[in-house]
């Protein structure tokens, strides 16, 4: 089967076995790879309503046919487990060796069951595996526990591993990688951590199956170097991803003050000039030469990677103008193996509820000393405080009461990423309908949006640009699991990842072919949303309920007194579901999983809740 490995490794960690199972062509086809196996994997291996902190819970990780090749981008894999902080189907896609070793020792994806009875390291070099004591670094932050691995194993081995956070099930812990950055915003890094798996380790040495292995080496090279070439001449990655702050700031959407305003006139003190500015190195992923990844001192010397969700979130939402203080709460988060997005949307969360009335506290927007100390708290589930931090902003909403839920910025219980939607509907669909819970993954309609249509429209276009964004973003680079910066930083024709996956299958598929799968894919992990969640409704689609709320209008700027209007939101929504065959719920009718070919997993679905 050329193109994939055609195994998937299962490891128990009860027992502590291992098999290696043999996938079909049919199911490869199907699912591709990377979201697509972990989607399908969770949905016909979880009993709904299991405890995705419990051993019952399963961890994914999955790669596609063109991760892991040399090719531009492709140090990138998917981590996936139910989440425990949305109740459904979580993902998320990081930078990491892991790709490349995982599918060299054999497989192309890995199942972890099951739960250890001490904190275990996994050690996979081909056929062997090893379940190893990690007491040495259980309680350590991340940057430790990689150079405790990199001692025993050397710079060059595949590592996924987690922190405090992930240990102490914080709900939004991430699973971190030194070789890239940290990816399963909704907790995998607590899946891990609640099976008590410190660190994964791969080590792989055999070729990748291909069709033609010359013609994908000179394929892969070549653009590898025009891809350099193209990024020398851009500039992108002067700014990074932070280029678009002073952007958002520009047009009233940079989330401030718990989302609260949409600009700033201290925001040029974060900016992408002042990152630039400060710049002590760059990293990036495995094969990549746009290494977006700027390191700054942060305000107690250390070393810390900056990016503009990072800085949104932690910083002016946070109303922290300071870039070192931002790197700070930054380093921590990496450290502790937190979520960055989701800790400063709760913290920002905290603040506001203080500040409302509705709780008692010594959090004030602006303090990043204390914020330091939550943070540290939250990881640690340190007393009632920190408890309640490491749940995240609905859950804590849920217990405050006295209508904060409103304002907890969140979709399905994923914080929003940050971009302030207070009058941009089609990026507040984007996260309405985003696959997994409000991730600027799926659908990164702003620019669009903002350039090429007129703001206020509620109209079918930017449904239809949503769905084929979803397609290519959340879809096609989540699947053949490769880093999408190329195609929408340098402008990289979508079609080579098309040709990059004929090359290694040998098979014919265009464009097309993609998009079905990606269908396919969305599908499935609204079945999943549905079996958790059977009273489902249109309004679980709906973005933060602040953004509709004429009170909270933004005094300045080009949207003075502007929010989004519900009504045209959910004619909005209509378009959406319309024309993806969606019934009113959101749900995608039978009709619709008949001709993306989920018969088997619609009836599934049925056993708890009803089709249309
Ligand atoms: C992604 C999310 C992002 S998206 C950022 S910054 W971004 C945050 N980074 C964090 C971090 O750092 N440390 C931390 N403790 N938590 C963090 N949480 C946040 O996680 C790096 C890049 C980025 S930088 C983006 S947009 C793109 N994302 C891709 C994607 O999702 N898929 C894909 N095929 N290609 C992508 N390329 C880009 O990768 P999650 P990463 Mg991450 C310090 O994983 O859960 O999806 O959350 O993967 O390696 O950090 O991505 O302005
Ligand atoms: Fe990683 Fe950035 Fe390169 Fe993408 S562009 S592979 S996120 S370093």
């Amino acid at each position: 089967m050329n193109g994939w490995t055609g195994h998937i490794l299962r490891v128990n960690l009860s027992n502590r076995t291992f098999i290696k199972e043999a996938f079909t062509e049919e199911f490869a086809q199907k699912w591709v790879g990377g979201r697509g196996f972990a989607a399908k994997i969770l949905y016909d291996e979880l009993r709904p309503g299991i405890d995705p902190l419990g051993p019952e819970n399963k961890f994914v990780v999955a790669l596609g046919p063109i991760a892991g090749i040399p090719a531009p981008n492709t140090g990138k894999a998917v981590v996936a487990a139910k989440s425990p902080l949305t109740g459904f189907y979580g993902d998320g896609n990081l930078g990491t060796r892991v790709a490349e070793h995982l599918r060299k020792a054999g497989y192309d994806a890995l199942i972890v069951e099951g739960k250890a009875d001490r904190p275990t390291m996994l050690y996979i070099q081909d056929d062997r595996v090893e379940f190893l004591p990690a007491d040495d670094v259980w309680g350590k932050g991340t940057y430790a526990t990689n150079d405790w691995i990199y001692a025993k194993y050397g710079k060059g081995v595949g590592v996924l591993n987690i922190g405090q956070g992930g240990e102490n099930l914080a709900r939004y812990a991430v699973v971190r990688s030194l070789e890239g950055r940290s990816g399963g915003r909704p907790g995998m890094g607590a899946v891990m951590g609640s099976k008590l798996l410190k660190a994964i380790v791969v080590k792989g040495t055999k070729p990748i199956p291909q069709a033609d292995p010359e013609a994908m080496r000179a394929l892969g090279s070549g653009d590898l170097k025009k891809v350099g070439q193209l990024d020398k001449q851009t500039g992108w990655s002067i700014q990074s991803t932070n280029g678009v702050l002073a952007w958002c700031n520009e047009v009233a959407g940079l989330p401030v003050r718990n989302f609260r305003k949409t600009q700033h006139p201290d925001a040029w003190k974060i900016d992408g000039e002042r990152l630039n500015n400060s710049r002590i190195a760059t990293y990036g992923c495995p094969n990549c030469t746009m290494r977006c990844g700027i390191t700054i001192h942060d305000r107690e010397g250390r070393e810390s990677e900056l990016d503009y969700e990072n800085i949104g979130l932690l910083g002016s939402n946070l109303e922290i103008f300071d870039l070192d203080q931002v790197g700070s709460l930054n380093y921590l988060c990496d450290d502790y193996g937190l979520d960055t997005m989701s800790a400063g949307c709760t913290l920002s969360f905290y603040a506001d509820a203080i500040d409302h009335g509705v709780i008692t506290g010594d959090f004030k927007f602006g303090d990043a000393e204390r914020a330091k100390e939550l943070l540290r708290i939250a990881a640690h589930r340190e007393g009632p405080v920190g408890n309640l931090l490491a749940d995240g902003s609905l859950r804590m909403a849920k217990e405050f009461g006295h209508g904060s839920e409103a304002y907890a910025m969140q979709v399905k219980g994923l914080d929003v990423a940050a971009y302030n939607c207070k009058f941009i509907p089609g990026q507040a669909l984007a996260f309405g309908v985003a696959a997994i819970g409000a991730h600027h993954r799926e659908a990164w309609i702003i620019t669009f949006e903002l350039k090429n249509t007129t703001r206020e429209s509620y109209g079918p276009e930017k449904a239809a640009k949503v769905i084929e964004l979803q397609r290519i973003r959340g879809g096609m680079f989540e699947f053949l699991v490769a880093c999408r910066f190329p195609w929408i930083e340098l402008g990289w024709p979508l079609d080579h990842y098309p040709h990059y996956f004929n090359t290694i299958t040998g098979l014919n598929w265009t464009l097309d072919d993609m998009w079905l799968r990606a269908d396919r894919i969305y599908s499935l992990i609204k079945l999943h949303y549905l079996r958790e969640f059977p009273n489902v409704t249109r309004k679980d689609d709906y973005p933060p309920a602040v953004w509709f709320d004429p009170t909270n209008a933004d005094t300045d700027g080009p949207i003075k007194g502007q929010v989004l209007d519900l009504e045209k939101y959910d004619g909005l929504l209509q378009h959406y579901y319309d024309q993806r065959g969606y019934d009113n719920r959101g749900i995608p009718t039978k009709a619709t999983l008949e001709k993306l070919g989920l018969t088997k997993e619609a009836a599934a679905a049925e056993k708890v809740a009803k089709l249309t």
